[in-house]
């Protein structure tokens, strides 16, 4: 990775489409006036632009082009080996005062911090190119789309913002030219890439996001976590509407009858997989499309949630990714697309853990050493990245770029549970919904730097893009649920449980259509379920499990309840609630009471 090399001096015609909205032009002045750039490279999003920075990237090694008969126009990009996931412990929530902020964030004051990233970011850009990235999340004729604008000194965050969120002309028109206009100004550099000096900071009430010293997409892609998540949450809030960390799917019926269910589930626990589901050959006339794979926003029209993906690609966790566990991403990815540290072969194909057939006989890994298949260390990390656009997917929902969003049936709450947790139930009502997603659980992924597999509860999977006090966020669901007349049914699934000898129980992946199948059928009223202290539960015969080789011991596992392990469950949502110092709504509270009550019988 050379992404610190020296500025670059576009021709003539590129580079230069500086807006006319003068609140961000004062703000430019003020960053490079600040950073002290050699040159300000002002990006429109257009074809000739990109050919000219991949050009420059190829030259300073920022990207390393594949083979282009397997794969066209794609390129490999590796961090530094120090920068290969998010930082919670370094991703800060700067509120006027540590309440808004609440427990699960990060808290700092936000003068100080201003004046820390400013110093740090004091003639950070000296030799180099700031980048101008005008950006729109969501679709043009939509009332929730934001305008953002990233400043940067990377070439790879110009390239995959490209691909990320519509870039370039096309939010400057959306913003225009009145200087009061609502945007997002983010601020990155990569400083010297030093984890001492890496830091992302949200100011939420200045619209502000600064991310220095580090080039992982997670930390510097600004659209996302940090614009459409934490920032996103906060405005949601104020504006009442939601900005979730779910993806949102299709389901059609072979009679043509359609469903949208949105799912939240942590980072790196099957999101794009879910999303991209190819029902098994026994759903035959079902489809399923695909809106979006990580973020949601939604809001309340006519009684009902109507959702939309904010993005236009795909930033997604490449190993495991396989013809088997999702052919959509596969052909996603075969053209078009940027990796990150996953390993090169030596005819410029990629290579990861989890690619269908045998692996290579020899690579270059992702920090750029040989690899075998002897090595102890893995060829792709396992925080390894495709960035793909949203287009390249083949089972993209036609409705995506539908300004009003689309639906939604049910929603979904999951996590990454050995035990506990069944495979699938249904919440009594919306508050009883709420509940369940505020105590998820997951074992952590590599998706965060930190210990693997640890269980931590994550509220809505949202606990590390939360922008704002935890329990002002749960009061907002129940607050919504009150303004719905048709509300979505919630589910909770939990696909990685597992048997005494330590092998998961449930196949997953396609298999997963027999889960969503019964999900739709209890939002057309037809499933069968049975009322149990969690919520209501298929039994076996309420799933359609034709054709599908399973155990009728290990379905039973998948659908069971012991009331040992959900007492220690209960427990621990209690020492979660009480972890949070006071903030979590009555009505939570009298939930896990009753919830208590149902396993006391
Ligand atoms: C992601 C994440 O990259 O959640 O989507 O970490
Ligand atoms: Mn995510």
């Amino acid at each position: 990775m050379n992404d610190l090399a020296p500025a670059i001096f576009p021709p003539k015609g590129i580079g230069d489409a500086k807006p006319s909205n003068k609140a961000v032009l004062d703000w430019v002045h003020e960053i490079a006036t600040l950073t002290q750039p050699e040159n300000i490279f002002w990006c429109d999003g257009s074809e000739r632009e990109r050919e000219f920075l991949i050009a420059e990237s190829l030259r300073q090694n920022v990207l390393i082009e594949l083979n282009g008969k397997k794969f066209p126009r794609s390129y490999l990009h590796r961090s530094s080996p120090n920068d290969v996931a998010r930082v919670e412990q370094f991703t800060f929530v700067c509120t006027p005062t540590k309440e808004e902020a609440g427990p699960t964030n990060n808290w700092a004051e936000p003068g100080e911090t201003y004046a820390k990233l400013r110093e740090l970011l004091s003639g950070a850009m000296r030799g180099r190119t700031m980048f101008v990235i005008p950006y729109m999340m969501g679709p043009a004729d939509s009332p929730l789309t934001k305008v953002g604008f990233e400043i940067t000194d990377s070439k790879y965050v110009v390239l995959s913002l490209r691909i990320m969120t519509r870039m370039g002309e096309i939010a400057l028109k959306r913003l225009g030219n009145d200087p009061s206009a609502e945007w997002n100004r983010g601020v990155h550099s990569l400083l010297d890439v030093n984890p001492d000096r890496r830091f992302i900071c949200h100011f939420p009430q200045d619209n502000t996001i600064i991310s220095v010293g580090s080039g992982y997409g997670g930390n510097v892609l600004l659209s996302k976590k940090c614009l459409a998540l934490r920032i996103g949450s906060y405005l949601a809030r104020k504006q009442n509407w939601m900005a979730e960390h779910i993806l949102i799917l299709g389901v059609e019926s072979p009679e043509g009858r359609k469903h949208y269910v949105a799912a939240a589930f942590p980072s790196a626990c099957g999101k794009t997989n879910f999303a991209m589901l190819i029902p098994p050959a026994h759903f035959k006339g079902w489809k399923v499309t695909t809106v979006g794979d990580d973020i949601g926003w939604m809001r309340i029209r006519d009684g009902r949630l109507y959702a939309g993906n904010p993005e236009n690609g795909y930033f997604g966790v490449v190993p495991g990714t396989s013809y088997k566990s999702n052919p959509n991403a596969m052909r996603s990815i075969a053209h078009d697309t940027i990796y990150t540290n996953v390993a090169l072969t030596d005819d410029g194909d990629v290579w990861w853990e989890g690619k269908d057939g045998p692996p290579p006989a020899h690579a270059i890994d992702w920090r750029g050493d040989d690899w075998t298949p002897q090595s102890k260390e893995k060829a792709a990390h396992p925080n390894s990245r495709f960035t793909t656009p949203t287009r390249n997917n083949p089972a993209l929902d036609p409705d995506v770029e539908k300004g009003e969003g689309v639906p939604i049936s049910a929603i979904i709450f999951g996590g990454r549970r050995s035990d506990t947790v069944p495979l699938v139930y249904q919440a009594f009502d919306w508050n009883h919904g709420v509940y369940s997603g505020a105590t998820m659980a997951s074992e952590t992924t590599a998706a965060a730097t930190g210990a693997v597999g640890r269980v931590r509860r994550d509220p809505m999977a949202m606990l590390p893009f939360c922008g704002y006090n935890i329990g002002d966020y749960f009061q907002h669901w129940l607050d919504i649920g009150k303004q719905l007349t048709n509300p979505p049914l919630i589910f909770n699934v939990n696909w990685f449980r597992k048997g005494a000898d330590g092998k998961f129980l449930w196949p997953g992946f396609g298999e997963n259509m027999r889960v969503l199948k019964w999900i739709i059928d209890r939002c057309e009223g037809s499933g069968g379920a049975l009322k149990s202290p969690i919520g209501w539960l298929p039994s076996p015969h309420d799933l359609d499990l034709a054709e599908l080789d399973i155990d009728h011991n290990a379905v039973d596992e998948l659908l069971g309840l012991d009331h040992e392990e959900w007492q220690k469950e209960i427990a621990a949502h209690k020492e979660f609630f009480d972890s949070l110092g006071g903030v979590v709504p009555e009505e939570l509270q009298k939930q896990r009471e009753q919830l208590a009550a149902g396993f006391e019988l």
